[in-house]
């Protein structure tokens, strides 16, 4: 049934399914109490059948397809679903129990609840619970406002992550010219930091002062590399940004060093060397790359959303999302004009766009057609 009315409208529908069944539950709970025990044993066996019905073509799949094929584990959404889904087994189990000892001699004797009274309420309990479990998902998934920005990384981004490049290095020198260790292993901080971006191995408080410093927007000069070069695999770009990519490499694996160091004499040649590099880096390479390359936008995949959801782009712009989380996404468009597949940490995926128009899109496991959650929209001029 998900698949057939899609994520959010079977969602929709088993919200609405779910509230009818616990008020049925109560007031079968309430015939409990005055007595009218048909009436009772009638009303929550409907429910609990009609529940099945409801586990098996709208909670199965939509667990399947965000927990398991999703890989998902982190975030509140998929905690949630996998408590949802441990304490809404036993509920249901429970009901099912409850039924078969009310109605039928199918129970053995020795696994009859001996205090059955008390057995139903705890089960009445339990279902309220996985209620309100179920409305938390329901809240996280379709309600919560999402983060709305229209910002996107481009190459302009990248230009200024060059100089930056630049000026870190040159306050790597002063700093070892004052033999200013800590303010030293600072900037090395800060070139690592820049180079290897959010998802790089080396990221974050590589200096142990407390705090992380990256004075860039967290992608990473490396990441802008693979982009154009997956943007354009042939042009004459690609061989110049591999070339600054092992450029980089070489700074970043001396910034560590320079971080490693014990005294500020151990630093000195690390450091020429550092500025000599991303000089010549930002000079001879990204500067050329970002003024020659086609217009290019980033879209990072961060926290199961999008950022930025919605974008306007020109026609002949190469589109790049990035994952920059450690659960897989996927980023497909509705009319499946395109489909990435699975992105894992890092993972790029690149899409030029030819022709106006506008193109939804969604990550197949936690998100769906028609702006759904994990969704976004590209509006091409
Ligand atoms: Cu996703």
């Amino acid at each position: 049934m998900q698949a057939l009315l899609g994520t959010r409208l079977a969602a929709d529908v088993n919200l609405g399914a779910q509230i009818v069944l616990l008020i049925g539950l109560w007031i079968g709970f309430y015939f409990a109490r005055t007595g009218q025990i048909n009436r009772h044993a009638a009303m929550q066996t409907t429910m609990v059948m009609a529940n099945l019905f409801f586990i098996l073509f709208v909670m199965v799949p939509s667990f399947y397809q965000y927990v398991i094929l999703g890989g998902t584990t982190g975030g509140i959404v998929a905690r949630l679903m996998l408590i949802h889904g441990l304490l809404g087994v036993v509920a249901q189990a429970a009901g099912v129990y409850v039924i078969l000892r009310m109605r039928t001699g199918l129970i053995p004797p020795r696994f009859r609840v001996r205090d059955f009274r008390r057995m139903m309420r705890w089960t009445l309990m339990l279902w309220t619970a996985v209620f309100v479990l179920g409305i938390g998902i329901y809240y996280y998934r379709y309600l919560l406002p999402k983060p709305v920005t229209t910002f996107a990384a481009s190459l302009e981004r990248f230009r200024q992550a060059g100089g930056d490049l630049v000026s870190q290095a040159g306050e790597l020198r002063r700093a070892a010219e004052h033999r200013d260790l800590q303010a030293a292993k600072r900037a090395a901080e800060r070139l690592v930091n820049l180079i290897e971006g959010k998802t790089g191995a080396p990221y974050g408080d590589l200096d142990k002062n407390g705090s992380v410093e990256d004075p860039g927007d967290g992608i990473g000069l490396v990441n802008y590399l693979r982009a154009l070069m997956k943007a354009a695999p042939e042009g004459p770009g690609a061989s110049l940004a591999e070339t600054v990519g092992s450029w980089l490499k070489t700074i970043r694996t001396d910034a560590l060093a320079v971080i490693a160091a014990a005294d500020p004499g151990a630093v000195g040649g690390k450091v020429e060397s550092i500025v000599t590099l991303a000089e010549r880096a930002e000079r001879e390479g990204i500067a050329r790359l970002a003024a020659d390359a086609p217009p290019m936008v980033i879209i990072v995949m961060d926290a199961f959303v999008f950022t930025p959801k919605q974008l306007t782009v020109r026609t002949g712009t190469a589109v790049v999302w990035i994952n920059q989380e450690h659960e897989a996404h996927t980023v497909i468009a509705d009319d499946r004009k395109f489909d990435s597949g699975d992105l894992s940490v890092g993972g790029i995926f690149v899409f030029t766009v030819t022709e106006a128009g506008t193109i939804p899109y969604y990550c197949d496991y936690h998100g769906g057609r028609g702006g759904v959650d994990m969704a976004g929209v590209l509006i091409v001029e």
